[in-house]
């Protein structure tokens, strides 16, 4: 079997496995375990410059290797580029996104650098699984350096429609560098369709053709037993004794602005005030884990949901019974599984989101005796797959509190049935069968050019990706485009 070379922003630690390590590595555990891999990217630590030469950690059959981040590359391309624009517009957030031209050229010199750190290190018949929108030139610069190998992309989060997309700017030099893959991934269809539809107006129709969704999951038989192990600990014990008889809803989440915090805690005040019955009778556990803690956006978000818990609690708090517990420090993932387990809802309401493995969790750490209930938004990838979910408009306080009044009164052969079809469906769709689905499809893929192999500085393919600068082109194949339509 050829080795794999993941390529991702963040390398995991290798020191970190299990209940420690992060959401990437351990959807790809079981597609390392086969194989002799490699895992290239960033180290997470900044330097003066970026790195050339890549620091090697052996752990098992992979290879860790990892790029430091220049100061200036940290700014522009992860903090601006990355995260200012694309993962707004990608969320279809136009509207808060920050342009700046000097984290494009960042984000630019980035992927041109990681391609030429990573290019003499390939075998020829390595497979390259590149991850995320930190990376959307990786692959076209690795063609442009003369590599021949096998190239996947997959996409962990949304592709808005392509007008959405434009709003970003050098949109058209972006689709261009995502046509180099021979296997493109998303999500789900909708995020396929979307992707086409912008590769296609922008004068890669040919490239529309290898974009395929790829639902990712995650290890739910694991999960169930991590959440019914840890439902005996003391941990979940104080929590249970805490609530004194009352309902739990639970909402795990990432402190950002795409999980739709502000209008799920607003979503439960409304159902406090509509439903004044449920009142001392549930409690929402809220936990939002700070991240990108120092983005002005993420402190106006943290202050926005102190003051909209703290002004729930005030209004409805009795001496024995506070309606919101809001915790934004780090909770163990063993731990989350447990209280997952307890809690008779689970509340996942992002705004939009790739897929939220969040919800697929709650389904698995259920009591299959005595399942709870997920209420999910309509705009979560996941919500194409559990359909046995109450789906909700996120962005709608009225819609949250009539789920939640259903799902507190739902009889139990409902929340049983309801249960049951989700349930199937997420032991059905594995990271680890995610991970084989999309590797088999890139594996099946035709080799991008017959000629020469390997990271050998060869000269580059014909048709695939111009050399670089690879987003030149985009200006002539935009007008090819338009005359064929
Ligand atoms: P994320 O936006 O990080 O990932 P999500 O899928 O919900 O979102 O979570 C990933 C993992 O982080 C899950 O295992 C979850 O349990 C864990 N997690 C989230 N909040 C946590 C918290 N407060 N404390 C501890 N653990 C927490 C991106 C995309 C998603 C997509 C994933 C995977 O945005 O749409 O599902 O990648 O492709």
């Amino acid at each position: 079997m050829s080795r794999l070379v993941v390529v991702a922003n963040r390398v995991p630690d290798p020191r970190e496995r299990g209940a420690t390590a992060g959401g990437l590595a351990v959807a790809l555990k079981d597609a390392l375990a086969r194989r002799d891999a490699m895992w290239f990217g960033w180290s997470g630590a900044t330097a003066q410059e970026t790195g050339a030469t890549p620091n090697e950690v052996q752990a098992g059959r992979t290879c860790y290797a990892t790029l430091d981040l220049g100061e200036a590359d940290y700014r522009h391309y992860y903090r601006g580029f990355s995260n200012d624009a694309l993962w707004p517009v990608l969320h279809y957030r136009l509207g808060i996104a920050r342009f700046a031209r000097e984290d494009w050229i960042g984000y630019r010199r980035v992927n041109a650098a990681f391609a030429a750190a990573l290019a003499p290190m390939l075998r020829p018949d390595d497979t390259i699984w590149v991850h995320d929108f930190h990376l959307f030139l990786l692959a076209g610069e690795l063609r442009a350096l003369g590599c021949r190998q096998r190239i996947g992309f997959f996409l962990h989060v949304p592709f808005p429609p392509r007008q959405v997309f434009l709003g970003l700017p050098n949109a058209d030099a972006v689709l261009h560098a995502m046509a180099a893959p021979d296997v493109i991934g998303v999500q789900t269809e909708d995020d396929a369709e979307n992707l086409r539809g912008a590769l296609i107006g922008t004068g890669e129709p040919e490239a529309a053709t290898r974009v395929g969704a790829f639902p990712i999951g995650m290890d739910a038989a694991g999960f169930a037993s991590l959440a019914a192990r840890r439902f005996r600990t003391r941990e979940v014990a104080q929590l249970r004794e805490s609530l004194a008889g009352r309902a739990l809803a639970i909402g795990v989440d990432r402190l950002d602005y795409t999980k739709g915090l502000p209008q799920r805690i607003a979503g439960f005040g409304k159902l406090l005030q509509r439903f004044p019955r449920h009142r001392g009778k549930v409690t929402f556990l809220q936990v939002a884990a700070i991240s990108r803690g120092d983005v002005a956006t993420y402190r106006a978000l943290r202050r926005e949901l102190d003051e909209a818990v703290g002004r729930i609690n005030g209004q409805y708090a009795e001496p024995d019974w506070g309606p919101i517990r809001y915790i934004t420090r780090a909770v163990a993932r063993p731990t989350l599984a447990g209280y997952m387990r307890l809690a008779r809802i689970g509340l996942v309401t992002p705004l939009r989101d790739g897929m939220n493995l969040v919800a697929k969790e709650f389904v698995a750490a259920q009591d299959p005796e005595d399942p709870g209930v997920l209420v999910l938004s309509r705009f979560a990838g996941a919500a194409v797959e559990l359909d046995g979910a109450l789906l909700v408009n996120p962005l709608d306080p009225d819609d949250i509190a009539e789920a939640l009044d259903a799902a507190l009164t739902m009889p139990a052969e409902e929340r049983l049935a309801r249960w049951r079809g989700m349930d199937t469906a997420v032991r059905a769709g594995s990271a680890a069968i995610w991970a084989r689905r999309f590797l088999a499809a890139l594996e099946d893929a035709p080799l991008p050019d017959a000629g020469t192999a390997g990271g050998d500085g060869a000269a580059p393919p014909i048709g695939i990706t111009p050399p670089r600068p690879a987003l030149r082109a985009a200006q002539p194949r935009a007008h090819r485009a338009r005359r064929a339509s």
